[in-house]
């Protein structure tokens, strides 16, 4: 009997071992997930859960941002078993074949439900074409998948929506500030994703319906080390030539703070460039009240809740979730100079950070 125990603790030894050997990009615990929570460990086979459990695999996008990391908690907060789930994450690390590989997986796992973030807007009819065939649905969350429409429901924000009141709030400010010409930088997000192309577009509508000039416009890849490369280069080739830098998500911001606080570049309210970014994290919001973020647009990673209840929820109980659902948003802005905007027709509120904004804010 005794000998029967070493041994299978020997055994499982081995395993530990072997899982923890792993490359760290596959199935895997992110640092945000709760401590002492149950994750699959890497390469090992998940049991198709027992009873009234429903398994969910969730492809995220990486952990290249504040967003990503509230998304991702989201997800362990409501997939967990307390609400009757049960959860295999894979971080995808921005690599689209790793997110192909982890739907495939999931398909032989068996799972419920796959949940996928995906990194970019094509590229995914034909696995979803097997997630399909394999009887198991598909919820789109975030980023849209532009060239199938194989999914059940997607649960996200309008990110052309975002990129017009950027547009529309950068119009009225300069008319409230009396300044005449507008020379533009953008940062933009990772090459691809529909977060990137939307907010581009979006922003593009109104910068050329009013005739400004967008100097340049590069790639960041959402990150805070992405935005500062490139605010250090484009404060190189275009020093004293731009006023407003419009970065497509709150790292690149914290990244081009940086590259223009190096460059002696005086950025914010009391500067000479009107600086933008997108997520709204509590970070930003932070810099949004200190001044030194004009304005920052928010988007919603709390994607989770509506896809539990409006999803899959509605789906247990037999019914048809909404093919689409937009999740509300709210623009926040440093000065009380304006009240608000009208974005596509729609007149929109300007909220300015206070204290209270800043306390009611979970991530
Ligand atoms: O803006 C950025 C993240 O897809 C909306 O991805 C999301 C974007 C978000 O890395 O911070």
């Amino acid at each position: 009997m005794k000998k029967f125990l070493a041994l299978a603790l020997a055994l499982v030894m081995v395993f530990a071992l072997a899982a923890c050997g792993e490359p760290a990009t596959e199935e895997t615990t992110p640092a945000t997930e709760p401590a002492g929570e149950e994750t699959t460990p890497a390469g090992e086979e998940t049991t198709p859960a027992e009873g009234d459990t429903i398994l969910v695999g969730f492809a995220q996008v990486g952990h290249e941002s504040d967003w990503r990391t509230a998304s991702t908690q989201s997800a362990y907060d409501v997939f967990n078993a307390d609400n009757g789930y049960e959860m295999v994450f894979v971080d995808a690390d921005q690599d689209v074949q790793k997110q192909i590989e982890a739907l495939r997986n999931f398909i032989q796992q068996g799972v419920d439900y796959i949940i996928l973030d995906p990194i970019q807007a094509t590229g995914w009819d034909q696995v979803l074409t097997e997630c399909e065939e394999a009887g198991i649905p598909v919820i789109i969350i975030d980023r849209t998948v532009d060239d199938s429409d194989k999914y059940i429901s997607w649960v996200g924000s309008d990110f052309t929506t975002e990129g017009v009141a950027a547009g529309e709030w950068l119009k009225a400010y300069a008319e409230a500030k009396n300044i005449e010409e507008l020379n533009i930088l953008v940062i933009e997000g990772s090459v691809g994703a529909s977060a990137t192309l939307g907010r581009t577009e979006g922003f593009k509508q109104v910068a050329d319906r009013e005739g400004w000039n967008i100097i340049a416009s590069q790639s960041g890849d959402f990150t805070e080390a992405g935005g500062q490369e490139v605010m250090e280069s484009y404060c190189q080739s275009y020093a004293g030539q731009f006023n407003v830098v419009i970065c497509q998500n709150d790292n690149e911001a914290y990244g081009a703070i940086t590259a223009m606080d190096n460059a002696g570049v005086t950025y914010g309210v009391d500067g000479d460039v009107i600086l933008v970014s997108f997520d709204a994290a509590k970070t930003a919001l932070g810099l949004v009240q200190e001044g030194k973020l004009n304005a920052c647009f928010e988007c919603n990673p709390l994607a989770a809740p509506f896809v539990d209840e409006d999803v899959i929820q509605v789906m247990e109980a037999g019914g048809t979730p909404e093919k689409e659902i937009y999740m509300t948003e709210t623009w926040f802005v440093a000065e009380d100079i304006l009240e608000s905007i009208t974005v596509n027709g729609e007149e929109m509120p300007l909220v300015q950070v206070t204290d209270e904004v800043l306390a009611g804010r979970a991530y």
